[in-house]
């Protein structure tokens, strides 16, 4: 018997997609460039299903059905190239590459073009969940051709998780990249998470005084209700975990380095790129690249802070301020990373449905949570919502929420605790409802110094006023 599907690149990621296929009953072809993973996966696994081991790629190729569906998962960047070509070089016309790994969308972009020319789908799928994930159950985002998804989309939805309502967290994103650039945004959203979550212990440890087991005790109330994610799940038991070597918390014996590798950079490179603003990304991007460059940390660590004493805040007010903050700014954040979809959509030509993103974050992926139904449900009742912060529900929460995280922003600011995120999700907030901006300053200076024109609000056209001159006012277009 042929195999319906095949995975190249047996490493821990590779392997748990294979396992999840066998164990929902599909026969699965297995390479991996050192054969030895290869045999490990069927000695250790072997029982869970039906495993077509290959040694080299054309036999590999030879096992699979028609038209050939090949999962790789492997290193990204040449690798990926590398593997490509090898494969590409077998397969035929119609046959179809999946790329599972962490690519940019730029080089899916690259590799769906050339692939394309050859009659060869290549189909760039963002995989979330991490290993556990690809195992049990993943979120996938799945870009190419809508012909190639006629053929992948019920075997990736069959192995995907599961949203509570039992829809599988597996959808055709779009053409050529949209499935990479989805991914990217969701790190780019899971970065965001983790700053907000971190600063809100942050406050609730250095202005409020609980120490980490009680901030555990409120972050597990907090995940009762519209903050229930995973995210806010793991937080509570990591702050809840005392170091075995010396019965400190936990989190007082990490290093307070965050690293990175890299897609919530990228994320904001592409940001810049397409205009949008993505400052809740940035700030979390900006706090792990801060918290790490340890020598300017050393050369400012005696410049004097706020004198004290101020608004000693009443302990159990507070928490529920912080989660009027946490809540809004995470609602912000949102927003931004749908805009950045939605641009995106319009720069590339895909016909990405929000409401779908939505949808397939539910469950599998890390950002999961309740509160993306919520998303989904808004742009089930208006595709078109030019922001989350304009449907109805979200507008009336974060309306309900803005005196509370103001005040939390302020005591931020006055107790001299750094919440880049509240903050900047908080100024976003303002500047959207701003009736007047500065802008139109910063346009008349640059009008001044540069001759750029500006528009006026009460006619039509483009002005330059002659600065250096009489100051008369010109038309110029
Ligand atoms: P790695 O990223 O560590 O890659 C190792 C695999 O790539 C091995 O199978 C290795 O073969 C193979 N490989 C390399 Br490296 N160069 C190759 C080449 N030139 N030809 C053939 N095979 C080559 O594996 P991973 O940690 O399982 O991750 C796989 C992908 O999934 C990556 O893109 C990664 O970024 C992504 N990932 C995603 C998540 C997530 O949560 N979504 C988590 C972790 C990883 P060998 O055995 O012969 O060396």
């Amino acid at each position: 018997t042929k195999a319906r599907i095949g995975v190249a690149g047996l490493a821990v990621m590779g392997r748990n997609l294979a396992r999840n296929l066998a164990r929902h009953g599909h026969t699965v072809a297995l390479y991996n460039r050192t054969p030895t993973r290869t045999r490990a996966l069927v000695e250790e696994y072997g029982h869970e299903g039906a495993f077509v081991p290959a040694d080299d790629p054309a036999a590999f190729v030879a096992s699979l059905e028609r038209p050939r569906r090949v999962v790789i998962m492997v290193k990204a960047g040449q690798s990926t190239d590398a593997v490509i070509e090898e494969f590409a070089a077998l397969l035929d016309q119609g046959d179809m590459i999946v790329d599972g790994g962490n690519a940019h969308f730029e080089d899916t972009r690259r590799r769906e073009a050339a692939l394309r020319e050859r009659g060869i789908h290549f189909v760039g799928a963002g995989i979330s969940g991490g290993e556990e994930g690809a195992l049990n159950g993943p979120s996938i985002m799945p870009g190419g051709s809508a012909e190639s998804y006629v053929f992948l989309g019920p075997l990736l939805e069959d192995i995907a998780a599961k949203a509570a309502d039992g829809s599988p967290c597996c959808a055709h994103i779009g053409p050529d990249g949209a499935g990479h650039f989805v991914k990217m945004v969701h790190n780019g959203i899971e970065y965001a998470d983790m700053q907000l979550i971190a600063e809100a212990y942050d406050l609730l440890r250095h202005v409020a005084g609980y120490r980490p087991d009680e901030i555990a005790g409120i972050f597990r109330t907090w995940n009762t209700g519209r903050l229930d994610s995973y995210l806010i799940e793991i937080t509570a038991e990591v702050l809840a975990h005392t170091d075995a070597a010396t019965g400190q918390p936990f989190v007082d014996v990490v290093a307070d380095r965050a690293e990175q590798k890299g897609t919530g950079r990228w994320t904001v490179q592409t940001a810049l790129d397409l205009g949008v603003p993505v400052s809740g990304i940035a700030e979390a991007v900006f706090a792990r690249s801060l918290s790490g460059h340890a020598g300017l940390r050393q050369a400012a660590r005696s410049l004097p802070g706020p004198s004290g004493g101020a608004l000693p805040p009443e302990s159990g007010g507070f928490a529920a301020q912080v989660e009027q903050a946490l809540y809004a700014s995470k609602v912000v954040s949102y927003a931004q990373g749908w805009n950045m979809i939605d641009a995106a959509a319009v720069e590339y030509g895909w016909d990405i449905d929000p409401g779908a993103v939505a949808a397939i974050w539910r469950g599998g992926c890390i950002i999961r949570a309740a509160f993306l139904d919520r998303i989904r449900a808004a742009f089930a009742a208006d595709p078109a919502l030019p922001t989350l912060l304009a449907d109805k529900e979200f507008a009336a929460e974060v309306g309900g929420a803005q005196e509370d995280w103001r005040a939390v922003v302020g005591t931020a600011v006055a107790r001299g605790v750094p919440a880049p995120g509240f903050s900047a999700a908080l100024a976003y907030y303002d500047a959207l409802r701003a009736e007047r901006l500065p802008a139109a300053l910063t346009q008349g200076q640059r009008d001044y110094f540069g001759a750029h024109t500006y528009r006026r609000t009460d006619r039509e056209g483009s002005f330059h006023t002659l600065w250096g001159g009489g100051r008369e006012e010109r038309p110029t277009g």
